[in-house]
């Protein structure tokens, strides 16, 4: 089983800095990587990863993206005087050389390419490299804006080159466009790149006019290349997630990727002088969650920009103990995305619709010029503000935010509670089913559970059913698994149980046919989403959520499809907003979802509630037990393989709910209101 995160760091790629005075680059300082390396020791993270080696890059690495003559410039740089370094960092926007820069801009490429060789070859799951210079915004005959060599993109070659890698994604959740990338991969179909970056209608730097969300791909590439534009500053937490949820997801779930690249820059968090978003360090947990469960986990997050140094430790800390397999924090103030990023997100969806079946459906463009063409909305407007270019780097306005608080770990991981016939699951802690239920449970359990005549020892079982609730309560255990004699009943009682125990927010995900009695609690105590394969009545309340989905011959991928179509699109995006403190899972048997989306399912979920989730299986569904437990302990979750199209009726079950409840749950929303 792999396991095990790598980090990669040398101290070496502190050493190099800007000689001269340009308000431009002064931000990019060796600091950046010593305060993110100490505060990984200082939270212990870094003494928890694999520690891989740096080494240098070749020049066949280095011509995989750049050309002859470019490599040869960049080689005579260590001879340089300060006043020829001067003169050659003037052909380029943005960047800066230094006697020293091309010994680590070779050592930053050779970090990330141990990286991935550490990640394919199976030594460790994922990684980080912590490397300087960055790399994406460079070209294949250009340095620019910090970066010498085009670390990832030479990483996506390489992965393809000698790991037999077909399909690579990269995420670029830094606040610039990486244009380095994108010019590298625009006709290749194999490398999925995606990036959003604060663009302001072209007014933000580089101002290219192929960053816009018009920019798709060219030729075989068309479609491969995802472009989307903030036109606001101050995005928040909800605007960066319904990206994910609406536009990233759905189709890199349908390209499937190989392996998953990461040009993670944290310039795209709270405080950054050059992004001016107001997303928190926390968020990056679950977008690396999120990419978790694609690729089979196999993860390479390699650093690009990072200016506050605060801001990008928390940020770089956040990612890696993700990537460790920590629970993520809840996540905060989801208040749903603004109309900006709301814009952006109908114009990517609406310019990837001839490419993608998932956005097959997606809604028409809101206007039919891009972005840049568009008047410029009023400043102040939405949670944006006004910024004043001149005097910015004069008055750097201090920006406060909370801590994300260390993370809740429980002593245990996963717990059971299986008849005694079933074997013991490897790594799961038994909870007894014997344990000795307190009379007035008991009489409670028979009180609500009336009709359904049950006997003693399923009573007994659906109180470690409960067990296993409490203990999630208390932090004794993460997450929990069931096999109970008969799901619904197991679910009912569950519920009853966290309706009267006062403290959390329950999300209830049920996928089956059968009707659950989910008693009328207090409006919001629980959110109660069923995937079925059965009609259901006409729905009203937006905390019960029923979608219904084609049945047909089970393995399908088709339905496969449809599923993810609806956890992506629907189930995520509710659970999320929800914010709930506790996850139960169940499925009945013959509820038609195959081992690996279900899978997909359950690792998903447990981005939520710091990872608190209970699963219900019925007896009789021991097939599924392993596969459950594995997902519960945090092991990779296999491929899907490339979806097809969802089936039209899935698509439209699915638009149906989120027509119906995204008045109520924003982060449903995938278009803008107004039209200005
Ligand atoms: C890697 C990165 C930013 C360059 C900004 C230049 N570069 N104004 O974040
Ligand atoms: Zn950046």
């Amino acid at each position: 089983m792999k396991s095990g995160t790598a980090l990669i760091y040398d101290e070496e790629m502190t050493k190099y800095k800007l000689l001269w005075v340009d308000p431009a680059c002064k931000i990019e300082v060796p600091e950046r990587l010593t305060v993110s390396y100490k505060a990984l020791e200082e939270n212990g993270l870094a003494q928890r990863c694999v520690n891989v080696p740096v080494r240098q890059a070749t020049d066949a690495e280095i011509l995989l993206a750049h050309s002859e003559e470019y490599l040869e410039a960049v080689k005579k740089t260590p001879h340089m005087t300060l006043e020829e370094l001067m003169t050659f960092t003037q052909q380029y926007g943005d960047v800066y050389f230094h006697p020293n820069i091309y010994h680590c801009a070779k050592l930053a490429i050779g970090a990330t390419l141990q990286l991935v060789d550490s990640v394919l070859t199976g030594k460790v799951r994922n990684g980080m490299a912590l490397v300087r210079p960055p790399g994406h915004h460079s070209q294949r005959s250009a340095a620019n804006g910090f970066c010498v060599f085009n670390n990832v993109a030479i990483a996506a070659h390489y992965a393809k080159k000698h790991h037999n890698v077909k399909r690579v994604l990269i995420v670029d959740w830094d606040v610039h466009h990486g244009q380095g990338v994108q010019y590298s991969f625009e006709d290749d179909p194999s490398v999925l790149y995606f990036s959003w970056h604060r663009y302001e209608h072209q007014d933000f730097w580089p101002k290219l006019r192929e960053s816009d969300y018009d920019s798709v791909g060219k030729g075989k590439g068309a479609g491969f290349n995802i472009n989307v534009p903030w036109n606001k500053v101050g995005m928040e937490n909800s605007d960066y997630l319904s990206v994910f949820f609406h536009v990233l997801l759905p189709v890199a779930y349908e390209f499937c990727p190989d392996l998953v690249l990461v040009c993670a820059g944290f310039d795209s968090a709270i405080g950054d002088p050059e992004g001016h978003m107001c997303a928190t360090p926390d968020i990056f947990a679950h977008l690396t969650h999120l990419l978790m469960s694609l690729a089979g986990g196999r993860l390479c997050a390699v650093l690009e920009g990072g200016y506050n140094l605060t801001s990008l430790a928390q940020s770089v800390c956040q990612t890696v103990q993700t990537l460790l397999g920590d629970p993520a924090p809840q996540p905060s103030e989801l208040i749903g995305p603004c109309e900006s990023a709301l814009e952006s997100i109908q114009c990517v969806r609406a310019a990837h619709k001839p490419y993608w079946d998932c956005l097959k459906h997606a809604e028409a463009p809101p206007i039919s010029e891009p972005s840049t063409k568009r008047c410029k909305q009023t400043e102040g407007e939405g949670h944006g503000k006004a910024e004043d270019g001149e005097k910015e780097e004069e008055k750097e306005e201090m920006v406060v935010w909370q801590e994300s608080p260390s993370r809740l770990v429980p002593p245990s991981r996963t717990a059971a509670v299986l008849p005694a016939e079933v074997k013991p699951l490897e790594g799961c802690d038994l909870l007894e089913p014997s344990l000795a239920p307190a009379a007035d449970i008991l009489q409670t359990l028979r009180n609500n559970l009336l009709e359904k005549s049950v006997d003693e020892g399923s009573l007994k079982t659906l109180y470690s059913v409960i067990t296993l609730f409490e203990k999630m309560k208390k932090n004794e255990i993460r997450n929990g698994l069931a096999l109970v004699p008969h799901v619904p009943v197991a679910i009912s009682c569950a519920v009853k149980h966290a309706a009267e125990s006062l403290t959390n927010r329950v999300l209830v995900v049920f996928v089956g046919e059968e009707d659950v009695t989910t008693y009328s609690t207090e409006e919001g105590k629980m959110l109660f989403v069923q995937i079925s394969r059965r009609q259901s009545g006409e729905q009203k309340s937006q905390y019960k959520v029923s979608v219904c989905l084609k049945k047909s011959p089970p393995e399908d991928q088709r339905d496969v499809a449809g599923f993810m179509h609806a956890v992506l699109g629907l189930l995520l995006p509710l659970a999320y907003e929800y914010d709930p403190g506790l996850v139960l899972l169940a499925r009945s048997p013959g509820c038609g979802v195959g081992e690996a989306a279900w899978a997909q399912l359950t690792s998903l979920l447990q981005g939520l509630a710091q990872g608190h989730t209970l699963v219900l299986l019925q007896v009789g569904e021991e097939k599924a037990l392993r596969g459950t437990a594995a997902s519960l302990q945090g092991d990779p979750v296999p491929s899907l393989g490339p979806l097809g199209a969802p089936p039209p009726e899935d698509v439209e079950a699915v638009e149906r709910q989120r027509q119906r409840l995204q008045t109520s749950w924003k982060l449903l929303q995938t278009t803008a209101i107004s039209e200005k």
